[in-house]
């Protein structure tokens, strides 16, 4: 009867691991690096094709996967091509997410129906936290998480990103969260889900542009051990889903806050004049925060990507060496 009972769990096991390699496409450096423990750092596309103007989107890929590897960590961009699930893209494939015109936003709600029908499909936070678990991959870098957006008590617009981290064993280095967001109700949900979130060399969550969001994070580390000692535990204690860290915009290249500020009041309000909603609505504030504020918020969003890669890959290399 037991041994029945086993082979039922094992056979069950097989079958669904079985079933979900037919949907991913392991670039062969990466899965390499993946058997043998090194530390690999995963990486969206939602910010390459929605989220830059091209070139820079191209170049700004290429440059963060090359700071990763300096750092000593494997770079893993996730997208899904022609309904793969792709963990690693080579140059060509970058290049196509970044020009092509037909790659849709790819949330959690969206990765069967991209997959079934052979689409392509830039990866939010949510999704790529979804397909590097599946991967085995535990860090992960971006530049922002979505979050609870203002009027959410009226829209119920609450990114899917925050369910995610409340589930899926991946770390997320990022900037914070954009002030087109309520980061106050942010963080609150973020503690009903038991989400950790720390402020790398900061008591803040950052706001992206600029340094100081006026919010507190729960944890601070200051160094990558640290941040990697403290995910590994968590896990350690079955504990599961993500951890936020967030690390600052480098003083330098932040941005004026009463300029980002002013872009987002205005981004708003035109969002709700023309009444955009649902999936629409994060990739119209931030083209429209773009647009308003001209090259000086590109070059800062670049910046703070670069800064988030080093952290995120030392995280990788510190927490490789925990296992
Ligand atoms: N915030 C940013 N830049 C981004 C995003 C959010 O500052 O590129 C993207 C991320 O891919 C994030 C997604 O996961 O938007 C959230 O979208 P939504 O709010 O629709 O869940
Ligand atoms: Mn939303």
């Amino acid at each position: 009867m037991l041994v029945c009972f086993l082979e039922v769990i094992i056979f069950t096991h097989y079958n669904h691991a079985m079933e979900i390699d037919k949907y991913l496409d392991i670039k062969p450096e990466v899965a390499k690096a993946l058997k043998e423990g090194a530390p690999v750092v995963a990486l969206e596309s939602t910010i390459i094709s929605h989220g830059m103007p091209y070139p820079k989107n191209v170049e700004t890929a290429k440059n963060v996967e090359q700071i990763i590897r300096d750092a000593g960590a494997m770079p893993a961009t996730i997208a899904i091509l022609e309904g793969k699930i792709k963990i690693g893209l080579d140059d060509k494939e970058l290049e196509y997410l970044g020009t092509a015109t037909d790659i849709e936003k790819a949330s959690r709600r969206d990765l069967g129906h991209i997959i079934a029908k052979g689409l392509n499909g830039a990866t939010t936070v949510a999704a790529t936290m979804i397909a590097a678990d599946l991967a085995g991959i535990k860090i992960f870098v971006t530049g922002g998480i979505g979050g609870v957006h203002r009027g959410a008590e009226k829209t119920f617009d609450i990114s899917a990103d925050l369910q995610e981290l409340s589930k899926t064993n991946v770390a997320v280095i990022c900037a914070g969260a954009k002030s087109i967001l309520d980061i106050g109700l942010t963080l609150e949900y973020l503690e009903t889900m038991g989400v950790p979130v720390a402020g790398f060399g900061t008591d803040e969550l950052p706001a992206f542009y600029t340094r100081h969001s006026g919010f507190n994070t729960d944890f601070r580390y200051d160094t990558a051990k640290e941040a990697a000692a403290s995910i590994k535990t968590k896990w350690d204690l079955g504990l599961n889903g993500g951890m936020v860290i967030g690390n600052p915009v480098p003083e330098k290249f932040e941005m004026d806050k009463s300029v980002i500020d002013k872009a987002i009041a205005q981004a708003l309000s035109e969002a709700e004049e023309k009444g955009i909603k649902g999936k629409e609505t994060t990739p119209f504030l931030l083209d429209r925060v773009k647009q308003l504020t001209g090259g000086d918020s590109l070059e800062t969003n670049i910046e703070l990507v670069f800064n988030n890669a080093k952290v995120g890959a030392d995280i990788a290399v510190e927490f490789s060496k925990l296992k």
